[in-house]
This record gives structure tokens, sequence and C-alpha cells, in this order.
């Protein structure tokens, strides 16, 4: 693509008009410039992921959004910023809570553990707490049901504050929809002696989930305007950062707009209350601009990370499977991207898995080593080698993740070691300028992905937050292009996702009705046939709550594959599993129905 056409990419705001897809949130829009992504070869998937990505750091320019460099949004920030510096200064029966549910709560444990781990190399008492619902094995699987359950959020809020004086409470819902956040900040209202509770999320107000949450006759959007009314210490940092490159996949831009945010945050309040000074809206703007700098600077490689796709895809086509092996907090970041393989893509455990230097020990989550609950919750380097490494082949691709502040006599082992069994490995490193290459490792390896940042960086700790962004870029652009090759996306829909929460229970039903064209009550009631595995429909299926509907979904696979294929071409659920059979490839399947549905021009 020439470098005219990209720019016209990057400069496209058409989901920022009025009548853009007017029924949807941004977080659930599909986004206009991804809509044949599909199709799309590995490099212009990177340049469609950069464009995305791009739309983040967006100025507000004439749109009715607010984004993220607005006043109003960095003035609210630098409110969150002061209350957290004065729990700094005097931290005694003061606990700072970050929570949500799937990618939202992983990243919230990923920033909690990380600002522990910055405060205990001062020598300091930790200070930060997460929650993720679910428990901690959501950080590794999905668990998308507890997302629909507000006491259980509250509950567990309670639990983990008892006997503390003051709590800053931060929930995270890209969406401004999941009840279990909502139920946390209720509760947060409820007690303003304590609790000071801050949301994020990347939707305007008036586009909060509307629908009232189990158990209650409150909607998010309720919730919200009541956090706005005066007098509230509450406060809602919601920058509008654009539709996700597949629809609804809030991992992406939405995560990563998140940990910018809430790092600005902390990092912030840190340093001033280190120094003794004020942050500033100027202090808060420079480091937010320091994360649109790692966006270029992972994006001008975006020869290499096609290449990445390319192999990526070739694996999941040939059923081989993806391992990231990684040394430090890089190796969260891998097994987060690939714990979300699962619900966004359907896709097994075994397709993408990450691996991490030290295992739990290194991952320091409050419930400790998780190994004995299964072989998805092996996660260490002595896992991979064991369980994994032997019955690795070629059509298997390795990637390890790395910086030039690890054991690189270590990573070199481990890349022998790998390469006894695939010559399928790849690297990405990160590095300051003037620091060890990855030269003597690349010889060993088909692919090196080396980012080199300039020297000298204004402190250790940020740049390691600025690493994981960058490869949490690269992990998300791999993922998501290895699964577009392998066919589990259709225009920008995530065809084959699980629907195993009310949040993707709608959005399945927003799919079909798009891809279908059929009405709503159809696409449901299809959707339902496919969920309970039945041609025809009885009363007690559909009395019954969604809820139930999501958890007889979680049993079954393919359930939107489908249903869709069942609206395309007029037929039965059996007829409709024969052609999937016949396709095991979703794209495929739906473009042969599309395309035999379609009438013959005369
Ligand atoms: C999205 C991911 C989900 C979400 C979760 C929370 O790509 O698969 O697990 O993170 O549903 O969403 P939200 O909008 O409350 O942050």
């Amino acid at each position: 693509m020439a470098d005219r056409d990209f720019s016209r990419i990057c400069d496209t705001r058409e989901w920022e008009l009025p009548g853009y897809e007017p029924w949807f949130p941004v977080s659930e829009k599909s986004n206009p410039l991804t809509c044949d992504i599909d199709k799309a070869s590995p490099n212009h998937i990177v340049r469609l992921l950069a464009a995305c990505d791009a739309q983040i750091f967006q100025t507000k320019s004439g749109s009715t959004y607010e984004r993220l460099f607005c006043d109003s949004i960095v003035h609210s920030m630098k409110e969150v910023t002061k209350m957290l510096e004065h729990i700094l200064r005097d931290p005694e029966d003061s606990l700072v809570v970050l929570s949500g549910c799937g990618t939202s709560g992983r990243l919230a444990f990923l920033m909690a553990t990380c600002f522990n781990r910055i405060l205990k190399d001062q020598e300091q008492k930790p200070l930060y707490t997460y929650i993720i619902a679910g428990g901690d094995k959501a950080l590794l699987t999905s668990q998308e049901s507890p997302e629909d359950d507000p006491k259980l959020g509250m509950l567990t809020l309670e639990k983990i504050c008892e006997g503390k004086r003051r709590v800053l409470f931060i929930g995270i819902s890209c969406g401004l929809s999941a009840p279990f956040v909502a139920g946390q900040i209720a509760f947060c209202l409820k007690h303003p002696d304590v609790f000071s509770p801050v949301l994020v999320g990347f939707n305007p107000v008036s586009q909060a989930r509307d629908e009232p949450m189990p158990g209650s006759t409150l909607t998010f959007r309720a919730l919200v305007q009541k956090m706005q009314q005066k007098g509230q210490r509450a406060f809602i940092i919601n920058p509008a950062v654009g539709p996700e490159v597949i629809t609804g996949s809030s991992r992406m831009k939405g995560g990563s707009a998140t940990k910018i945010l809430l790092e600005t945050i902390l990092a912030s309040a840190h340093t001033a209350a280190i120094t003794n000074t004020h942050v500033t809206q100027g202090v808060l703007l420079a480091r937010m601009k320091a994360y649109e700098f790692v966006h270029s600077a992972t994006y001008s490689h975006s020869e290499q990370i096609a290449a990445l796709i390319q192999s990526t895809g070739l694996s999941l086509q040939r059923g081989g499977r993806v391992c990231y092996v990684a040394w430090g907090s890089l190796g969260l970041l891998g097994l987060i991207d690939a714990s979300e393989c699962i619900p966004t893509f359907g896709a097994d455990y075994e397709d993408v898995r990450g691996f991490i230097r030290g295992g739990y020990q290194d991952l320091d989550n409050i419930e400790g080593d998780l190994t004995s609950l299964g072989p998805q919750f092996c996660i260490s380097h002595e896992d991979f080698m064991h369980l994994v490494l032997p019955n690795l082949s070629d059509r298997d691709l390795v990637l390890l993740l790395y910086t030039a502040h690890d054991d690189l006599d270590e990573v070199e082992k481990m890349i022998l070691r790998v390469r006894e069994k695939t010559s399928n490995v790849h690297i990405l490193y990160h590095r300051l300028e003037g620091e060890a290459a990855a030269d003597s490792m690349a010889p060993l390896c088909s692919s090196v992905l080396s980012v080199t940042w300039p020297f000298p960086s204004p402190d250790l700790n940020l740049l390691h937050m600025q690493w994981e962004l960058s490869s949490k870029l690269v992990l998300n652009a791999v993922s998501t292009g290895g699964h577009i090759l392998k066919g589990k996306v259709y225009r920008n829909h995530m065809i084959d996702l699980q629907v195993t929460n009310s949040k993707l229970y709608h959005r399945a039903g927003h799919i079909l009705q798009k891809l279908s064209g059929c009405s709503q009550t159809r696409c449901e009631e299809t959707l339902l046939k496919a969920i309970y595995d039945v041609e025809t429909l009885t009363e007690d299926i559909t009395s019954a709550r969604v809820y139930t509907h999501t958890i007889s979904a979680s049993r079954r696979s393919r359930v939107v594959p489908l249903a869709l294929v069942c609206l395309l071409m007029g037929c039965s659920l059996s007829e409709a599993k024969s052609r999937l059979q016949s396709h095991p490839v979703v794209r495929e399947a739906v473009e042969a129905c599309v395309t035999s549905s379609t009438p013959s021009s005369p």
C-alpha cells in the first residue's frame, strides 16, 4: 500500500459521524477501516492494525467524543492522581484496588503487581491489590460468566477491603458494561467515608449499557449517572479510542488504552510522592505522548510483524501450536494474549499458549500455584520443556520474548533446545541503544523482531512498561492476524466467539442480524436453536433467562457459525452442521452459503 493510502486510512474518522451504526456504543461498533480485514494479506493486516491503534491517540478535532488528550479527560486523571498521591504519602490502612473482568481484570493484575514491585524496591509495603471476575484462574483461562454477577463483584470487594480506612477503587470496564464492576461501584457509592470510586472505560456515559443488571433494576448507565451527580467523590475516565479492529474485541485497543491511562496515573502519583511535588496536566500529557511513541516505534517494524503473522497463520492452519516463551513481565503479556484466543476465536487452549520464566513464583498472584487445576495452568519454562517441547515439530511455532535486561545465556540455551524440535523459532527482543544486539541469536531463528529504544531512558520502570505495551501490540497482531489467516474472522467479526455471558449473547445476536439481514426475532430464535441443539424451540427455552442460555452455550461449540448458516441457507440445524463439517474453515463455510444464497442475475 502506498504511503498516501496509509495516511488516508489514519485520517478516517467515519465511525465518529452521528449516523454511523448509531445503535451501538463505540466499543461495539465495527471499524470501517477493517471491514475487509478477513481478505487482507499479512502486510495489509499490520497496516490496518497500526491505523486502528493510532486512533487511540487522535485528537478531538471537532468530533463529539472526548479523546485521550482532551482537557476534561486529563483533568479527571489529575484529580485521581492527586488522590493517589495523598494515599502514597500516608499509606497506613489504605488500599488501592484495581478490578475488572476478562482482559480488564488481567491488566488490573499486571499493574497492581508491577506497582507493588516498585514499592518493594523502595522498601515500602504493598499498597495495591487486584480483583478479576472468576478469581485467579481467570488470569489464564476464559471465565466469562462471573462478569454478569454484580453481587459477586460487591462481595469480593467488601472482603478484600475489610478493616481498611481508605480505599481508592479503580474499576475497569472498556464497554462501561460489566455488571461485576457495577456492583463494586454501587458498593463504593454507598460507603463514601472509606471508598473513592474511579471508573475507566471507553464509551461516553450516554452509551453505557442500559439493561437492568441481574438481581437489580439498576442499569450500568444509571449507575454512572449517579457517579456524575454533584457532591459525589467519584471519577469517570472514559475517552473514546475508536472501534476495535475486530468488532468488540476490547482486549486490543481497550486493553492498550487501559494500560496507558492507568500507568500514567499510577507512575505520575509515585513520582510526585517521591519528589514531594504535585502532578500537573502537562506531566500527564507528556507521559501519555511517550506511549504514542511506543506505537510508532513498534509499527516501524511492520514487515517483521507481518512475517510473524504469516508464520503464525501457517502453523494454525496446519493444526500446529503457537507457544510464547517469555522472560520477565513480557511473560505475563504472553499469557494474557494466549488466554484471550479462546473466547475470541473459539480456539483450543493448546492452539496458543504462554509460558513465563519462574512460573507462579514470578507471577505473584494471590491464589499462588494453580498447576493442580489442569494442564492449561502449567505456565513455567520447565512445564514448557517437559510437557510441550518433546512433541513439537516444524508445524509448531515458538516465539521467544525477552529484553536486554534478561539472562541472555539462558535465552540462547532455550533457543538451542527448541531448535532441536522445530526450526520455526522467532524472537521479539527489546533493548536500549548501545545494549547487546540479538546478533548471536539471529542465525538460530526464522525471524528476529528487535526493537531498539533511545538512550538514555528517563526511568527504567517506565521503559519496561513501554516494552510491555510494544509487546502487547505485537502479540495482539500475531494472534489476531494468525486467526484471520486461519479463517476465524468474517469481514471484521469474530464469528466463532463463545456465547458465555450476556454481553456476548447480545453481540452474537447483532452479528447474526448484520450478516444475515434477518429480523432480530428470527436471529434470536435461530441462535437459541443452535445453543440448545434443537430444531424446535420449547416454551422452557424461550422463557428462560439469558443466564440459562449462556450456561447451555458454554457446553457447545460453533453456535454462532451454525446459527448463521441456518439463517443464510434457510436450512435446519442438522443441515447446517453437515455444511460446516464439509467446510471446516468457518469463513469459507459462511462465504459458500452467501454465494449459494445470492440469486444469480438473469
Ligand atoms: C475482550 C475480552 C473480554 C473482556 C471482558 C470485559 O476482548 O475477550 O474478556 O475483556 O468481557 O469487558 P469490559 O468491557 O468490561 O472491559
